[in-house]
């Protein structure tokens, strides 16, 4: 058949014996090895588009990962990540040597049932990386070779993608599937509190001017095309364009949050806000330098912290009865789960990393504000609850100040990407509360003050070694690894370490809080030992910070 034909020519061979693992956002490797593996995702796709009758999304991104990796985001009907299932039927495929190629397609056919004749629809997006290019063909190629369609998006940021694909869905309900669709409604939502004269009478020009870094990715080009569509209502200085440095290199989130530092290539004014996107703009932290010059980041936990606050004065305002959840990972900082708990006495639940285990946990609330520390993230509302706050938004008898806390609890709604975390969404969602609010980004970040903690790697030979479990705070294995770090936890006040495998990086991770920043270290450089030592550390010892 023409199917074995395709599949058997010399398109997209794999290498023989290469074997990648499906991480915490999809394949992620260096681009050199990936080329067989995007053609067997727009196969993939293109049987999960015949499968769920629907259109499915593949972007070409390794986020925030150094410019010569790459990787693959596989996105399911209403925006959100692939199913576990399917997670699974993607490796059998990425990993099948050329000539188990077409048993391991027939497998999933097979298995799902999948009905050839169906129509198959493939939306298709790629971030600024010079791989990206052909990279994105091949995906092309692939779901081409099963005759599904594709529709080519070009340069994308991932939450862009990740809307166009529930946009077309739902049948433009959500919106309209273009970039253009995408601007006009974020933009608007953002804008529309400013006519219902909401926006804080303290709201100068120097409050609505905000400093980003694009990570020299394709965020900073979408924060260009956007601008026109902000109508002046926020002035941004837009630094790492791209137009010299290099992708990722000493700037974006990932830089920010890991390193506690401003990102290179920023000129910013003391008590100013800046902001950092990453490699694919799904990522955000915010930050500013005091006039001591000492650097503050306002991460994912000061975000979600801001976000819920906001939402739940809304809702005491509105008198709606909406239960309100705020998802977290091990990666929070133990003062932003204790002020939500203790403070703000909202729910707070944790889970493994990666957007799709805090999207599917937020899913269980009518509000769902979910973020990780690095500053992926969004807010989930369900369809009960988006019904009761029009309800009240619409209705004639409805006081003013409900009506006005219903209005904005709409436009939160209309600005937020529900698909998934989105940098230039959750950009401006920020930018509005603050605007809205009259506040500083110094009384945001007042709001409590975080533990001091560190971040670092570890190279080991083989990752796996390390199992976790309790949401990745605890150790299963190597043997002795959780007493380890258990013993030296206990040396320090307010202290708190786990370590886990990353899924997109070749590393280990080490996570370690404590009263003071040099406990923190210390504690950290001690865990990174212990791992080094009792799961096969490879290269030089890890040396105290
Ligand atoms: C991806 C995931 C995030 C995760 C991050 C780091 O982000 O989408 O949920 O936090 O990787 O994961 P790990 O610690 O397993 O390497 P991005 O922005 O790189 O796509």
């Amino acid at each position: 058949t023409t199917l074995e034909a395709i599949l058997y020519s010399s398109l997209h061979p794999k290498p023989a014996g290469l074997v990648l693992q499906y991480g915490t956002a999809g394949f992620r490797t260096n681009a050199k090895q990936l080329d067989h593996v995007m053609f067997r995702m727009g196969l993939l796709a293109t049987l999960r588009s015949k499968k769920t009758e629907a259109t499915i999304g593949v972007m070409v991104t390794a986020s925030h990962n150094p410019e010569e990796d790459n990787g693959v985001k596989l996105v399911d009907p209403m925006g959100e990540m692939v199913t576990p299932t399917w997670e699974g039927y993607a490796t059998q495929l990425a990993n099948a040597e050329q000539e188990d190629l077409l048993a391991a397609l027939k497998d999933v056919i097979e298995k799902e049932a999948i009905n050839m004749s169906q129509e198959a629809n493939v939306f298709v997006g790629k971030d600024t990386r010079s791989s990206s290019a052909s990279l994105s063909q091949a995906v092309l190629d692939g779901v081409s070779a099963l005759g599904g369609h594709s529709k080519d998006y070009g340069l994308v940021t991932t939450p862009q993608l990740h809307y166009m694909v529930c946009c077309q869905n739902t049948q433009g309900k959500y919106g309209e599937a273009t970039v253009e669709g995408y601007y006009k409604k974020l933009c608007q939502a953002f804008i529309h509190p400013l006519h219902l004269g909401v926006f804080a009478s303290n709201c100068t020009d120097d409050q609505k001017h905000l400093s980003v870094d694009g990570a020299n990715g394709i965020g900073a080009l979408k924060v260009r095309e956007m601008e026109s569509h902000l109508k002046k209502e926020l002035h941004i200085s837009l630094f790492n364009d791209g137009s010299k440095g290099k992708l990722n290199h000493q700037c974006g989130a990932d830089f920010v949050k890991v390193q506690q530092n401003a990102p290179t290539g920023i000129k910013i004014n003391p008590g100013e806000r800046g902001c950092s996107f990453d490699g694919d703009a799904d990522r955000i932290v915010y930050y500013y330098i005091d006039s001591e010059g000492q650097f503050h980041l306002l991460d994912g936990d000061k975000i979600a912290t801001l976000i819920s606050t906001f939402l739940k004065e809304l809702l005491t305002q509105a008198a709606l009865d909406l239960k309100i959840a705020v998802v977290q990972t091990a990666y929070a900082n133990g003062s932003s789960t204790h002020y939500l708990e203790d403070t703000m006495k909202v729910i707070v639940r944790c889970t493994k990393t990666g957007v799709k285990h805090l999207h599917h946990a937020a899913q269980e609330f009518d509000i769902g504000v979910y973020f990780e520390a690095n500053g992926h993230g969004t807010v989930l509302f369900s369809k009960a609850a988006e019904e009761k706050i029009q309800q009240l938004a619409e209705n004639p008898g409805a006081d003013d100040e409900r009506k006005r806390a219903a209005l904005l609890l709409q436009n939160t709604v209309n600005v937020i990407n529900q698909t998934v975390g989105d940098a230039i969404s959750d950009m401006l969602l920020i930018e509005a509360i603050l605007a809205i609010k009259g506040m500083t980004i110094q009384q945001w970040d007042a709001i409590y003050s975080d533990l001091p903690n560190r971040q670092l790697k570890v190279k080991v030979s083989d990752r796996r070694v390390i199992d976790t479990t309790d949401a990745e705070r605890r150790a299963v294995s190597p043997a002795g690894l959780q007493e380890a770090i258990d013993s030296l936890v206990k040396k320090y006040r307010q202290a708190r370490s786990f370590v886990r495998p990353s899924g997109t990086e070749d590393v280990v991770r080490v996570y370690a809080e404590a009263e003071t920043q040099e406990s923190a270290d210390d504690l950290a450089h001690e865990v990174s030992l212990a791992v080094y030592r009792l799961a096969g550390g490879v290269g030089d010892e890890p040396k105290p910070l």
